[in-house]
């Protein structure tokens, strides 16, 4: 397949286009759509929190459910994970307790980032989740360089990377898909065309006609994918992953597909962007498209997505309650962890920060939200 062709399984409103890749049965699928389904669901919560306040930060993927489940119901339990902070789909799908996800949200003292973290920016080793981030595009040389040990140690893992449109214009980019492609390592480069990198629009991101055929100058596979159409992203991904194991090396993967709300809670796109483009791209819902899909292959029930929701939101409310009751980390295990012996102007830091508290009573809580 040319880089400029766009890989698809169904067709906008939800018909099959291609057959149904090999090896999924109608329980995979239904766990994809469960996991899609329960993205959109802790999505819309994560937001509520941060309107009323009870959290400071939040980053939804309204619409990008599919780019990601595709990807992730194709990797392996022990590949490693580069994930962006857009991505919570992978740790749903996964079955990661809710209460790591929410304890991170809120920084208390059970979060395993111990409150240090920008919210949505997980680290989870269980999984094989390596800590988010922040700094666009950075992830990808970390993939490129654990691929990389992953071949030297001779393990049979696959390190996947996540960025966005916005993440090709990085220096990391370049020289992570570089040293990936020089060595054959076994990466997989997800870029998710979301279309925006905030409001810069993917038209003034880069000249290149497709994402996916920067690969050809690297001298790896590039691959166009419906972004939208999870099985298709699968089938890509899945491909890739085969390709990454034999000892094919890397694949950069562009699914293309449109971020469906804001980039973060701190944003408002109405400032920047049609609501015709946010319309036309709402008729092609990679949820609802998976839905229709599912109906027609006699998969899918109302009952079944109810019963479903009702389980799903009693999970979160309770993962909430739990989150939101834990206290705050102690103050002083802010200076722990870096020095195994905590030098003396830290030492002397902390003493004044404790004497501080000591005599006010508290510190003071600066509130706000993040700027991003
Ligand atoms: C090096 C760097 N520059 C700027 C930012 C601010 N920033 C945060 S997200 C973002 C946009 C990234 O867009 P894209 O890579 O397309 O990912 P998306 O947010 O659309 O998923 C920018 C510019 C940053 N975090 N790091
Ligand atoms: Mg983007």
């Amino acid at each position: 397949m040319s880089t400029d062709e766009m890989l698809q399984v169904m067709d906008a409103p939800g018909k099959a286009k291609g057959k149904t890749p090999d090896g999924l049965k109608g329980d995979d699928l239904k766990k994809m759509f469960r996991a899609m389904f329960f993205t959109r669901l802790f999505d819309q919560r994560g937001m509520n929190l941060q309107r009323q306040g009870r959290i400071g930060f939040y980053v939804p993927s309204y619409g990008q459910e599919a780019s990601q489940i595709g990807a992730g119901y194709a990797m392996a339990d022990h590949d490693i994970l580069f994930p962006s902070y857009r991505v919570v789909s992978i740790a749903l799908l996964r079955g990661v307790d809710l209460r790591v996800l929410f304890n991170q949200a809120w920084g208390n003292a059970a979060d395993l980032c111990k409150g240090r973290q920008m919210p949505n920016h997980y680290a989870i080793p269980d999984i094989g989740w390596t800590s988010i981030s922040s700094p666009i595009g950075t992830q990808i040389t970390h993939a490129a360089g654990a691929a990389r040990a992953a071949q030297i140690r001779g393990e049979p893992k696959v390190s996947w990377a996540w960025f966005g449109d916005g993440g090709t214009s990085s220096n990391d980019f370049h020289a992570g898909m570089n040293f990936a492609a020089v060595w054959k390592s076994p990466c997989i480069f997800m870029c998710e065309n979301n279309h925006w990198a905030i409001s810069v629009p993917q038209e003034k991101q880069s000249a290149s006609a497709t994402f996916a055929e920067k690969a050809v100058a690297y001298g790896m596979p590039g691959i166009r994918v419906d972004g939208n159409d999870v099985l298709a992203v699968y089938e890509a991904c899945k491909e890739a992953r085969e390709r990454a194991e034999s000892g094919g090396g890397p694949t950069l993967i562009e699914t293309v597909t449109f971020r469906m709300g804001p980039h973060s809670s701190s944003d408002d796109p109405s400032k920047y962007q049609a609501k015709e483009l946010f319309e036309a791209w709402q008729e092609k819902d990679p949820i609802d498209r998976f839905r229709a899909w599912m109906k027609g292959k006699r998969l899918w029930t109302q009952k079944w997505e109810d019963e479903l929701k009702e389980e799903m939101l009693a999970e979160i409310a309770a993962a909430v309650e739990s989150a939101e009751s834990t206290p705050a980390p102690e103050v002083e295990t802010l200076f722990d962890d870096v020095y195994a012996d905590v030098p003396v102007m830290l030492q002397e830091q902390r003493a004044t920060l404790l004497d501080q508290i000591r005599r006010s009573g508290d510190i003071e809580d600066t509130g706000g939200a993040f700027p991003l």
